[in-house]
């Protein structure tokens, strides 16, 4: 039953009143970044703002047991339904557009087609998905892994976060897993997002359609020496896990520059981590992505292989463990060049992942980019001015309308 939700004022406007619903949800005080982790305070204040949206607008909101929310512009049996959405969660002090703008987007697109008096003949489906980030449980679009069925519901509820709650604990219940009765009632995803790089703002556009996501994962790398005293213990004496780290973050870097492709070590974990202690373990995360799988195996393969001769100079053990892959997604390509059409926008790759390239296996799946003015992401500098989200928007709406009417 639809509400008599009246939209009143323009786009922009309409668009910077929700925004601020949200934007001091999350936000650390000294970087102005987020730390919305998955189903910690902050996120599960915006899955009940999530909640509260739906409900001004008549919109029925189910769960898939495994932390994804749903809200539903027809009735959900009838199948063949249209999903839009993305995600609440951050990166530590991430930007305030990497997730949220796709939910917001879709509310304020449903609320554009019922102004113009669409009627949809296909049910409209908005989604919330969790832990897309990684940031608390370690693997990137859990959510939409788990309701694919990429994942195994009992690898995801045995997932721990930094003070060893598991998923299973922060979900309060064991992960449903694979969901194909619900997966089958949608025949297409669309992901708004904000774009993470500076390709809009090169071409002058507000919006693009995605084309691709590059093949990327993350390994994990723990390397074991032997604590000792910074002053006592000589030189020669040493087995320094540190040395082998500090040598494999520069042996990424310059096999990723030789062959064109990203490697990043952003992250590490030093035991004991204290000033005058030579560390027994250091472990890092290599997050590495290529514009195919062929670039991607081979940086891989020669950072590990970096790696273990250093460790045989140090004298250190190694262990090097996959924690998540995706393979390169290549959207549907009819999909791309109709809504390509449809906005006159241009048509971009990304080296970011998205729930869309998860469900991009299962669906028909398309992305839309809104204009990033800093192009920078993961950071609180990434940005998005109110009337490109508009833009954004008015797409969106656009691109949903042609979806479920034609
Ligand atoms: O890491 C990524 O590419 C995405 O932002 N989760
Ligand atoms: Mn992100
Ligand atoms: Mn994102």
């Amino acid at each position: 039953m639809l509400s008599d939700f009246v939209v009143e004022g323009s786009l922009p406007n309409r668009f910077r009143e929700l925004w601020d619903e949200i934007a001091p949800v999350g936000r650390d005080a000294g970087s102005g970044g987020y730390l919305r982790y998955a189903l910690t305070e902050p996120e599960l204040e915006l899955r009940t703002w999530f909640r509260s949206q739906a409900d001004r607008r008549g919109l029925p909101v189910t769960e898939d047991g495994n932390g994804n929310l749903f809200a539903h512009w027809g009735d959900p049996e009838t199948g063949d339904a249209v999903l839009t959405g993305s995600h609440f969660d951050s990166v530590p002090h991430g930007g305030a557009y990497d997730g949220p703008l796709g939910i917001v987007s879709a509310f304020l697109a449903v609320d554009e087609l019922r102004a113009a008096g669409v009627a949809p003949s296909r049910p409209l489906v908005l989604a919330a998905f969790v832990e897309e980030e990684g940031a608390r449980f370690g693997v990137p679009c859990l959510g939409s892994r788990l309701l694919s069925g990429a994942l195994p519901a009992e690898r995801a509820a045995g997932l721990r976060d930094a003070a060893g709650v598991s998923f299973a604990e922060a979900l309060g219940d064991q992960p449903a897993g694979a969901r194909p009765d619900l997966l089958g009632r949608f025949g297409a995803f669309v992901e708004l997002h904000v774009e993470q790089g500076r390709a809009l703002v090169e071409a002058d556009e507000p919006v693009a359609v995605a084309s691709a996501i590059w093949p990327h994962g993350r390994w994990r790398f723990d390397v074991v020496g032997e604590g000792n005293h910074a002053g006592t213990t000589r030189m020669a004496d040493r087995r320094d896990p540190m040395l082998t780290y500090a040598f494999t973050v520069l042996a990424a870097n310059k096999e990723a520059r030789l062959r064109g492709a990203h490697a990043t070590v952003g992250r590490v974990a030093v035991e004991p981590n204290a000033t005058n202690a030579i560390p027994s373990k250091v472990t890092g995360w290599l997050d590495a992505r290529a514009a195919d799988p062929e670039t991607l195996a081979g940086l891989v393969d020669a950072v590990r292989g970096k790696l273990a001769e250093r460790a045989r100079r140090d004298g250190t053990a190694v262990t090097v463990t996959e924690e998540s892959v995706t393979p390169l997604v290549a959207f549907d390509g009819a999909l791309a060049g109709r809504l390509a059409t449809l906005l006159g926008a241009p048509v971009l790759p990304t080296g970011a992942g998205h729930d869309a390239g998860v469900l991009a296996a299962h669906l028909p799946t398309a992305m839309l980019f809104v204009r990033n003015p800093t192009g920078v992401s993961h950071s609180p500098a990434e940005a998005a001015t109110d009337a490109d989200c508009a833009a954004g928007v008015r797409a969106l709406a656009r691109v949903l309308e042609e979806l479920t009417c034609r």
